[in-house]
Parts: C-alpha cells; structure tokens; sequence
C-alpha cells in the first residue's frame, strides 16, 4: 500500500513540474545578473542526495531537509549528523561541462549537485525575478532557497523558474544535473558524441517589471514581402489592455497596439524599403518593443524563405545551401562549447570554408551561435536530438521530443537565419517512426509556419537496379527539403563505388545531402585509397561531388564534419584515441587537404 501511494505521488509530482513553460523570451538580450562562475559540487553516484535509505525521492518526506538529504544543511551542534558539507567541496565553473574540467570526470556519466549562494536586492520592490539557464545537460532538479522549482529534460534546450517570491538577501541554489543515458531518452542510449555533463550553458536572473513582455515573434511574412507580422505577449496583472509600442526607426516604424484579455497582440506593419536579410547582406535592424513599464529591444533580419518545385527560394531568389556540419565543441579549449568566442571561431571556420549554411548537428546549439549567425550572414539548419532509433511507441519520449523542439523555436524564432527545423537524423522506417515524426512535423508547423522543415533520412536502392542509390521513405511526403546522409567511399563500399552509382530521385522537392565523408588523421600522409590518411578523404570529397552533381534537384549540403570531435565510440589508438576524424579541421585547427576541394567548389559555385 505504501508502495503504492509512494508511486502515485512521485506521478503527480512528474506530471506537475512537466508542466513547465517558457516564461520568458530575449533572456539573451536583457539586464541580468550572472550566476556564473565556480559552483560547488558532489559527486554522487548512487543518487545519496536525493532518495533517503527508504529510497524515496525526498520530496515525499514528511519534513525534507533533515538527515543526509543535500538541502545545504549545516551542523548546529557537534553530535548533529550531516554527512555532506557543499562549501567544503571542490568547485566546477559554469558554464561548463564537468567532462573537461575534472580528470576524474572524464567518462563519468550520472548525478552531480551544483551549490551556489548568492546575495541578491531588487532595484525595485514590485519588480519579479527570474531564474534562468541557457542548458543543463540531461535532467535537471532546481532547489531554490530549499523549494523545488521544478524538474527540466533535455540537455539543449533553456528553461526558466519565476523566483520573485522566495527570493531574499542571502540565497542558495541547489541543481542536480544527472547525465545517465536513458533508452526512452532523446536522444536515446546510443550517439556518436561526447556525453558532457553539467549546467553546460549559462545561468542568471533576470529582473523585470511586474508586467513585463514575456514573448514576441516578429518576422517578414512569407507571402507579401511588404507585410512585418508579428505578435507580443504581456505577462502580469495589468496585461490586458495595455497599450505596446513598435518602433523599427531604420524604417521609419513607430506603431501603437493594444493587448487583448489574454495580454495579446496581434499585427502587422506595412514596410517600405526594406533591406532584405541574406548572406550577402546580413542587415539587421533594431526593433524597439515598449509597454507601459517594460521596454526590450531586439536585432532582427527580415527576409522570406519557401521552396518551389525543386528550389528553396531566399527573399524570392534560388540560393544554393553551401554548408557543412557542426558539432557543438569548443575549438578552443575542447569539451563543450560555451562562449561566444567558440562560436564565432567555429562560424569563421565555416565561412572560410565559403560555407553560405551551417547544419547545427544533432541538436540545438548555444544561442551565441544563432545570433552571430544573424550577424555574419550565415543560413542555419537546426535539430531536435532525435537520432538513430529511439522509443517510438512511448508517449513520454514523443512528449520530450516535442518538448524540446518546442523550447528551441521559443527561443530562436525570431533569427533570420534558422531557416530549417530538422525533425530527427537517421531514423529507420517503421510505423511507429512514421507517426512519431508526422506528428512531431504537424506541431512544429502549427508552432512556427514560417520556416520549412527536414530531417536527415537514409538512402535506400532498388534490389532490381544495381547500384541505384534513392530515397523510398513516407515521411518524405512531410517535408520541405528531401534531406539524407550517405557515405558511398566510407562505410557504404570504397571510393571508387561513387562513379558507379545511379541516382533515382522522383520527388519534385529541393534535394539536401546532410552528411557524406571520410575519416582522416591530419598530418597522416599515403596513396588515396588508404584509409586515414588525408589524401583518402580528399579523394573522397573530390569524386562524391562529382557524383551528386548529378542530381537535378540538388540544392545544397552539409558535409560530415567541419571539425574532429570527441567520441566514445571512436577508440582505434593513434589514429582516433577517442575522436570521430570525419573533419575538415583537426581538433587543433589544422586544416587538412578534404577542405580545400570542398572549398574550391563552394568558391566556384558562385
Ligand atoms: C552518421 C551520423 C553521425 C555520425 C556519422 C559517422 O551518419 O549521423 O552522427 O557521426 O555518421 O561519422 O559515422
């Protein structure tokens, strides 16, 4: 019986802190107070700070925060038992992953407790507070004065708890991070990346009126390239009614609106002169957003993107995707990347490539990347970590994979330069998979309309036609861009194989190759038809792009990888000692010879 109620309780307790919504857009973009820095933390393996020698979570005893439970107790007298003391631990920096700071925690994978304190004092006594974190990856507890705020899934993606009422002078927080790989998880147990732990991206508070704008989406409409939609949304108790203001002053724009009951409004602005957002002209403009006691200014590009026939057509005009696959690791420092500065090197990269495009691989990155992105003039392709087979009949997975992308197009729909939404990377054809990403396809378009949507699928052939090379899947119906990966010359046979293949494209839709390449070990010298060595992988690139020019309906790429990236599942000593080599640059920003063939034909496909 005790079991029982036991469980109920943990149910209700799951199904209310899943309930958590975005409660504040442009986090980015506003005042706030960082959280930063060292934090303490314990190691804990066998999850001693949460269950009590009952096992039950400790939200379900009767008083929470006496015995071992890590709740920042300290001793008052010298027989109290308290067997764990936070500011007698060691510290990790945040952001960061803990993988790449601690030696001893370079494969570790499970629970780790964060401990910061801090002194905080309002500049105003009405104002609300609210906690912020950029990423933590995978699930999240958040302990704030000794109250749960709740539980986040997903390693990604940013979540946010209001904190004005439990907010003092003097204030400690408590997050336990836990990393186990998990069967139902997305992504599942098995990537072909680095697992890094921790509060991998920023956290802060940020201070704002007690009406504030808690979301807005503003963005040239697809259909008439005169029309700027969008709509603004209030939060707080005198959000109805109220009257916002929509400045744009480049343009001339200075319109007045009114919240609707729900603390909405809806509109669109007629514009003249725009300076269209693209590659070549990455204008952005400042775009002013005030309400009766809160004011936020935003950069924003104004462009359209939409497919026809077989072309994806930016501000109206057929643009070719020059692009190439990113994994989010520092090309600084290694590990996980967390400053503006790892983006801005690995963004340089790719335009130094002549890349036009970045596919953002295998979920969302950091907001830094997104936003310089805007700045530099770069198209992005961003992705839900729904890779390789993952537990399509359950309904949590599907509700976690929705949620996920649901957090990232909250946080990046208004950058001009996400174009693409990838649904998943590499899922094999069942039923179950069919529904699982038509169903995940239809929410995302009916949360965002206004950009196309993908997936990186698998290539298939035709028993009776010998090396044909197509694409037979049913979700292709679903998407925008016909986007799959192929490695003819790597895994699928050897180089020579790519003058062989037979292309048999029937679909009438923009064809995207999201991955193709070859591993290579800079420095690593020989004849081309020996793995490893750079010359393999540049004969590699040279004859695979001989071989999909041949697809009419190809309309971009993003080869398999920029950069060499950290991989448990790459372990041949001195040639990967722990790395995917599939790039064009080793970990230590060696260019090797794979990238100057692709980079001739991006430059002369002008
Ligand atoms: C793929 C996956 C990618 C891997 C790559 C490889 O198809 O999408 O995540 O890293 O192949 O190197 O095998």
């Amino acid at each position: 019986m005790k079991k029982t109620i036991t469980l109920i309780l943990i149910c209700l307790f799951a199904i209310k802190v899943k309930a958590q919504e975005q409660i504040m857009v442009n986090a980015y973009n506003r005042q706030a107070t960082s959280l930063n820095g060292y934090w303490k933390y314990i190691v804990d393996p066998y999850e001693n700070g949460f269950y009590n020698y009952r096992y039950e979570p400790f939200e379900n005893q009767d008083n929470p925060g006496n015995g071992a439970y890590f709740t920042n107790a300290k001793r008052t007298n010298k027989s109290d038992l308290i067997e764990y003391d936070f500011d007698k631990m060691d510290s990790l920096k945040v952001p960061g992953d803990w993988n790449s700071q601690k030696e001893n925690l370079f494969y570790y994978e499970g629970t780790i407790w964060y401990k910061k304190s801090f002194n905080y004092t309002k500049s105003n006594d009405n104002n609300r507070v609210f906690l912020y974190f950029g990423a933590s990856n995978y699930e999240t507890d958040i302990y704030f004065n000794g109250t749960k705020l709740g539980k986040h899934i997903g390693g990604f993606t940013p979540f946010q708890f209001e904190v004005t009422k439990l907010l003092k002078d003097q204030n400690f927080l408590i997050v336990k991070v836990d990393n186990e790989r998990k069967k139902d998880g997305v992504p599942t147990l098995n990537t072909d990346w680095w697992n890094y732990g921790g509060l991998t991206r920023e956290v802060k508070l940020v201070e704002t009126s007690s009406t504030y704008i808690a979301d807005y989406h503003i963005y040239l409409s697809n259909q008439d390239n005169r029309i700027i939609k969008g709509a603004i949304i209030l939060d707080g108790k005198d959000k109805s009614n109220q009257e916002i203001t929509i400045a744009i002053p480049e343009l001339g724009v200075e319109k007045e609106f009114k919240t609707d009951n729900n603390g909405k409004s809806e509109f669109e602005i007629n514009v003249k002169d725009i300076q269209f957002w693209s590659p070549t002209s990455p204008k952005l403009y400042d775009v002013i957003l005030s309400s009766g006691s809160d004011k936020i200014t935003d950069q924003i590009g104004f462009r359209t993107i939409r497919t026809q026939g077989a072309d994806i057509l930016l501000n109206g005009e057929s643009i070719f995707l020059k692009g190439i696959s990113i994994h989010e690791e520092s090309p600084i420092n290694g590990g996980r990347c967390n400053s503006k500065e790892d983006a801005q090197k690995l963004l340089e990269y790719a335009q130094s490539l002549g890349c036009n495009f970045v596919r953002l691989a295998h979920y969302p990155h950091n907001e830094h990347m997104v936003r310089l992105a805007d700045q530099m003039g770069i198209l992005v392709w961003e992705e839900n970590p729904v890779y390789w087979t993952i537990s399509w009949e359950n309904e949590e997975t599907y509700s976690n994979a929705q949620h996920q992308i649901s957090e990232i197009i909250d946080r990046d729909k208004n950058r001009a330069s996400v174009i693409i939404w990838s649904m998943a990377n590499e899922t094999p054809i069942s039923d179950a998979r069919n529904n699982f990403l038509t169903k995940l396809t239809t929410f995302t378009r009916a949360k965002d309309p206004t950009r196309l949507i993908s997936a990186a699928l698998e290539l298939h052939s035709y028993e009776d036609i010998p090396n044909s090379r197509t694409i037979q899947d049913p979700f292709v119906d679903k998407v925008d861009i016909l986007s799959f990966n192929q490695y003819i010359g790597w895994y699928d046979g050897g180089i020579e194989k790519c003058k062989k293949i037979k292309w048999i494209v029937k679909q009438n839709k923009p064809v995207f190759v999201s991955e193709f390449g070859a591993g290579a070990k800079y420095g690593l010298h020989g004849e081309k038809d020996e793995r490893w060595t750079e010359e393999y992988q540049e004969y590699l690139y040279e004859e695979t792009l001989k071989m999909l020019d041949q697809i009419d309906q190809l309309r971009g790429m993003s080869p398999w990888i920029l950069v060499d990236f950290k991989s448990p599942r790459r372990v041949l000593a001195e040639i990967q000692d722990n790395y995917n080599r599939k790039g064009l640059i080793s970990e230590n920003g060696e260019k090797k010879k794979a990238f100057y063939v692709l980079k001739n034909y991006y430059d002369s496909n002008n």
